[in-house]
């Protein structure tokens, strides 16, 4: 059994000798599940795991322990005709060989006791598992382009559905080219433009509102708060905090606005977006310093996001409102401004 301490000795001299590699790690009577937190990157490369595998193995499916809220990636499934079997721990005595993509054996619970043949990721390297096949590597922005050089090798042409797959996969993961994207990654969106289909693109990425959740952003625009360049809104209970994101993004492209901060609560939590426009502001480091000690918090210069349970604030979730919010943050730009003046 080959350990992943030293994967890093798995060199291979080519593609070709990679791809064989890795072939030759299933055969004709194999039963082969890829597991995935289902994003668009994750998606995309179990689909072309299974194009890959489908005639070499007795049967390949692709199961998501995870839900699948975001509309983008729900819609995705349902256009690209993404074939999804439903998790469970019983279905994972249906199959004999377990594939990996876009995650580590560390990164989730439900990954943790599988037997993997196969990872391959983008992540950094995690200790503590180990696998027949590891792929992985951190300078690409998608797993998506990697899945696309094992086509490329391979000689298959994607269909469609699956080029048009990897390219979303792409576009989401470097944030379209402007985050964490190399070489290769541009390499492979060209290569798979000519088989995409862009109208359907335009049907995954161009639709991500639900018409019941217009309504939140009416109590976005009747209850947020302007200060000094600040957007601030409460929206109260969500279904799915997503739609607290795609108003952060929305009241962001105000003119004039530099910070926004949007709230909302699910599951007796309460979450903050946070968006701002990076130049010489910090909104991750800003969530960490304000809610690490009470909850979660993380994000990066220009969007952060922070969940803490409301039994850790000073207030029950009914009576908290959009004032509450600025509260939170109100010692925090008091503090900058004295100094500003100073
Ligand atoms: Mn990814």
């Amino acid at each position: 059994m080959y350990k992943t301490n030293n994967y890093k000795k798995l060199k291979f001299r080519s593609n070709k000798e990679r791809i064989n590699y890795f072939l030759k790690l299933f055969n004709k009577e194999d039963r082969v599940l890829v597991l995935i937190w289902a994003d668009p990157d994750a998606l995309a490369c179990a689909f072309a795991l299974k194009r890959i595998l489908q005639n070499r193995v007795e049967r390949i499916d692709i199961s998501n322990v995870n839900e699948i809220v975001r509309l983008n990636n729900q819609l995705m499934v349902e256009v690209l005709k993404i074939p999804l079997v439903k998790f469970s721990s019983e279905l994972l005595g249906m199959y004999n060989k377990f594939i990996l993509v876009d995650s580590q054996p560390s990164h989730r619970e439900e990954f943790k006791n599988i037997k993997f043949t196969a990872v391959i990721d983008h992540h950094p390297f995690t200790e503590g598992w180990e696998a027949e096949y590891v792929d992985i590597r951190p300078d690409y922005g998608a797993v998506s382009t990697i899945l696309f050089e094992y086509l490329k090798t391979l000689k298959i042409k994607p269909s469609v559905y699956l080029a048009t797959a990897l390219i979303y996969g792409i576009k989401v993961d470097t944030d379209n080219f402007l985050r964490s994207a190399n070489l290769h990654d541009v390499i492979a969106f060209q290569k798979l433009y000519k088989y995409m289909n862009k109208y359907l693109l335009n049907k995954i990425e161009g639709h991500h509102i639900k018409r019941s959740e217009l309504k939140y952003f009416k109590i976005a625009l009747d209850q947020m708060k302007f200060q000094k360049g600040k957007i601030f809104v409460y929206i109260g209970k969500v279904l799915n905090t997503d739609i607290l994101v795609i108003i952060a993004d929305f009241l962001s492209r105000v003119y004039e606005t530099s910070w926004v901060f949007v709230g909302g609560e699910f599951k007796k939590n309460l979450i903050i977006i946070i968006r701002c426009d990076g130049y010489k502001k910090d909104a991750g480091k800003l969530a960490k310093k304000l809610f690490k000690s009470i909850g979660f918090a993380g994000g990066h210069r220009e969007k952060a996001r922070a969940e803490i349970p409301f039994s850790n604030l000073n207030i029950e979730s009914e009576k908290f409102d959009t004032k509450s919010l600025i509260k939170l943050f109100e010692k925090y730009f008091k503090y900058k401004d004295e100094r500003k003046k100073s």
